[in-house]
Formats: C-alpha cells, sequence, structure tokens
C-alpha cells in the first residue's frame, strides 16, 4: 500500500502566522481600529479572502469591492516585506528531520496549503526539493475546512486519499484532512485540535516509531 504525506505551511512548517499578523495589523491601524494576536488565530488556515472579510467585520467597516481588492493586495506587499529575509532559521524544529526521514524511505511528500505565498517560502528556508507537489491557494477554489487541497494533493502524489497522512495546526485543516479520509495529525494545542486522530505539541514529540507505524 503506497502512503502519501501532507503537510500544511503555515504553523506546520514555519511560523508565518507572525507575519500575516503584523501584515493585517497594519491594515487595521491604517483603517483606525486595533487588531490583537487573539483575534489573529481566527485566521490561521483561513484563504487571504476570507481573512479581510473577518477583518473588516471586526472593525465594523464596509467597503466598496473596489476598496476589497486594493486592501487584499496591499496587505499581500506588506506581508511579502515582512517575509523577504526569511530563512532556514525559521524551520519549525525538527521539520527536517520527519522529511528527511520520509524522503530516505521514498515516501511521496506534498505541501497543503491555503497560501498563495507557499512556493515562495519553502525556496527562501530551503526545503523546496523535499516537496513531489505543492497544492496551494493558486490551485483550489474551495478552502478548508474543504477536502479539495488535500485531495489534490493525493492525486497529484498519486496516492489513495485514504492512504494520506496529514499534519495540520488549523481547526479548518484537520476537518478538512478527516473529511478527505486522510489520517490527521494536529500540530498545537490538543484542546483546540480535539477533531485530530493524533496530537503533539510540535515535531520534536514526534517518534521515528510513531512515523514508521504510519508508512
Ligand atoms: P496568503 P496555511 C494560511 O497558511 C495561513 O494560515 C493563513 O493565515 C493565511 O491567510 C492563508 O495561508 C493565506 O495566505 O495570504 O499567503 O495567500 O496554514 O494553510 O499554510
Ligand atoms: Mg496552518
Amino acid at each position: 500500500m503506497k502512503k502519501g504525506f501532507i503537510f500544511d505551511l503555515d504553523g506546520v512548517i514555519v511560523d508565518t502566522a507572525k507575519y500575516h499578523y503584523l501584515a493585517w495589523k497594519k491594515l487595521a491601524n491604517e483603517l483606525g481600529f486595533e487588531f490583537t494576536q487573539e483575534q489573529n488565530e481566527l485566521f490561521k488556515g483561513v484563504s487571504r479572502k476570507r481573512c479581510l472579510e473577518i477583518l473588516l467585520a471586526i472593525g465594523k467597516i464596509e467597503a466598496t469591492q473596489e476598496q476589497f481588492d486594493t486592501w487584499m493586495i496591499e496587505k499581500n506587499l506588506d506581508y511579502l516585506e515582512f517575509i523577504k529575509n526569511m530563512d532556514e532559521s525559521e524551520i519549525l524544529p525538527d521539520v527536517p528531520k520527519v522529511l528527511e526521514f520520509l524522503k530516505e524511505r521514498n515516501i511521496p511528500i506534498a505541501l497543503g496549503s491555503a497560501s498563495k505565498n507557499a512556493q515562495p517560502i519553502l525556496e527562501k528556508v530551503g526545503l523546496l526539493s523535499y516537496f513531489d507537489t505543492i497544492v496551494d491557494g493558486n490551485n483550489v477554489t474551495k478552502a478548508k475546512p474543504d477536502p479539495e487541497v488535500f485531495l489534490l494533493a493525493a492525486k497529484q502524489l498519486g496516492v489513495d486519499a485514504n492512504n494520506c497522512v496529514v499534519f495540520e495546526d488549523a481547526v479548518a485543516g484537520i476537518k478538512a484532512a478527516n473529511a478527505a479520509q486522510m489520517t490527521s495529525i494536529g500540530i498545537g494545542d490538543k484542546n483546540v485540535l480535539n477533531e485530530a486522530q493524533f496530537n503533539f505539541i510540535d515535531f520534536t514529540q514526534i517518534s521515528t516509531d510513531f512515523i514508521k507505524n504510519l508508512i
């Protein structure tokens, strides 16, 4: 039985949430309201468009389509500026160890992210070559919790969905993995990610024996 492994990006491989937060906060402040780290939790795994809708609801701001489009672009330009100098030091602990372990065993690896900036981020941190395919916000029409992103990743890996394992840090991502009939592994707070089949605080807690059992 051929197995496949799918990794989310933000919160699993790198912590880009802090840069998304800075960019959204800058926009909120320009529009005249505060945006807190706590509110930023709602944005994890959520598409850029949906994030702006939530942000404007928080600020009680009504936007024309033109303003909405301008603010989407502005936020992304600021985000790109914040991530400009990202490098391998921003990879979350033990992620390369797990990728290497899978690679040595010829296990197909995919990225399954909501971000439209996924590929340049993987390049910046030097992990791009580990991935056999990348499915991100540029390739899907339905956002997580819809399983589209993971089903497409499985298809591109040539692996049956029920033989795929997904690492996710967002509730919507765990729901998407479960809806795709995949093995869902929550990375982060197990009380938040309580729908995941397995939970770990981060990759340092995942043993090679655990991965071997999944293969
Ligand atoms: P972009 P993930 C998600 O990444 C982030 O968690 C989420 O906060 C962000 O809004 C989304 O990507 C879109 O990102 O603006 O770069 O297209 O966790 O799915 O890897
Ligand atoms: Mg994530």
